[in-house]
């Protein structure tokens, strides 16, 4: 009986992706760059019979298998029972498209021995999730505007990511109708394409030195220019909560008194630190004074891959 297994990341953007120039095929108005979490993934197992598609113990509703079907329909045939979990909470707010559907694109390439490429790869499961071609290359990935994926090389050593769960319910917008509202009503918008133009040819530079001061400061740059140009919507798309505040203030007063560290959000509450592993007791020391929610920590690195 064949089986496959796939394993796919979570990834974070530092620069990031907010509006599609082409929607049918999930083309992007900016280039994102990112770096996957290595002990945030999704694992799925194909296996030979009818379709089914299993997500955390439960069959996948409506919207989630035509998602699914999007990409499997590039296929040989649908006889596939597909079953899929994450082994991060998946009440920890964590956004989970973007490891799922590499993981699914991946699996299905290797039970069907289809033999697409990583471009054609990242072609299909761009239509699952957008960002989810992201997790398909190690170290620092960029995922142009034109579709191209690109991987830099990332040249630091010891980073980690500190996931702060500020809450773990769902959220009330999804990203994909939220940022066809900024696309359509933010003044600002045009603004901040082209900002994000220029922050990604000033994070590959920062990457290539090796400056991971400028890293920082580019990466939180560019996630507070996205909330900005979010809340510039009508209506307003706010996904910041108090205590997401509290948590940025931290991370900011903190580097102030000379601990390294970097906030980055998305479309959620919960905050990223980006971090270096030498530093993380001295971190997991504030936090614990400072804030009352729980987190996470986890190392930077790692792809797709189906075995
Ligand atoms: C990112 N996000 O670059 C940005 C930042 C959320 C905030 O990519 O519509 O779930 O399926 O392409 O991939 C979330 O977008 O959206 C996202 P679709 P996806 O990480």
């Amino acid at each position: 009986m064949k089986k496959i297994i796939a394993r796919a990341p979570v990834n974070i953007a530092l620069i990031k992706y907010w509006g599609k120039a082409n929607a049918e095929i999930v083309l992007p108005t900016t280039s994102s760059l990112s770096l996957t979490l290595t002990d945030l993934y999704t694992e799925t197992t194909f296996e030979e019979g009818p379709f089914e598609f299993v997500m955390n113990g439960k069959s996948g509703d409506a919207s989630e298998v035509s998602r699914v079907k999007d990409v499997l329909k590039h296929f040989q045939n649908q006889q596939v029972k597909i079953r899929t979990h994450n082994n991060f909470p998946t009440a920890s707010g964590l956004a989970s498209s973007a490891s799922g559907f590499a993981a699914l694109t991946v699996g299905l390439n290797a039970f069907f021995q289809a033999g697409y490429t990583l471009q054609e790869l990242a072609t299909l499961t761009r239509l699952g999730s957008g960002s989810s071609c992201r997790s398909l290359v190690e170290d620092f990935a960029i995922w142009h505007k034109n579709g191209s994926i690109e991987s830099l090389k990332n040249p630091f050593e010891d980073l980690r990511m500190i996931v702060v769960i500020v809450s773990d319910s769902k959220k009330a917008i999804s990203s994909r109708d939220a940022m066809k509202i900024t696309m359509t009503t933010a003044p600002s918008y045009s603004t901040w394409v082209q900002d994000s133009e220029t922050d990604l040819q000033s994070m590959k530079a920062a990457i290539v030195k090796k400056d991971l001061m400028l890293v920082g400061q580019i990466m939180e740059k560019n996630s507070t220019r996205l909330h900005q140009v979010m809340a510039d919507s009508t209506p307003a798309i706010l996904y910041q909560q108090p205590e997401s505040r509290n948590v940025l203030a931290m991370v900011i007063t903190l580097r102030q008194q000379g601990l390294v560290g970097f906030a980055t959000m998305d479309a959620g509450p919960n905050v990223k630190i980006l971090i270096q592993g030498k530093d993380l007791s001295r971190w997991e020391e504030q936090l614990k004074k400072t804030i009352k929610s729980k987190y996470l920590v986890t190392r930077i690195g790692g792809k797709a891959y189906a075995q």
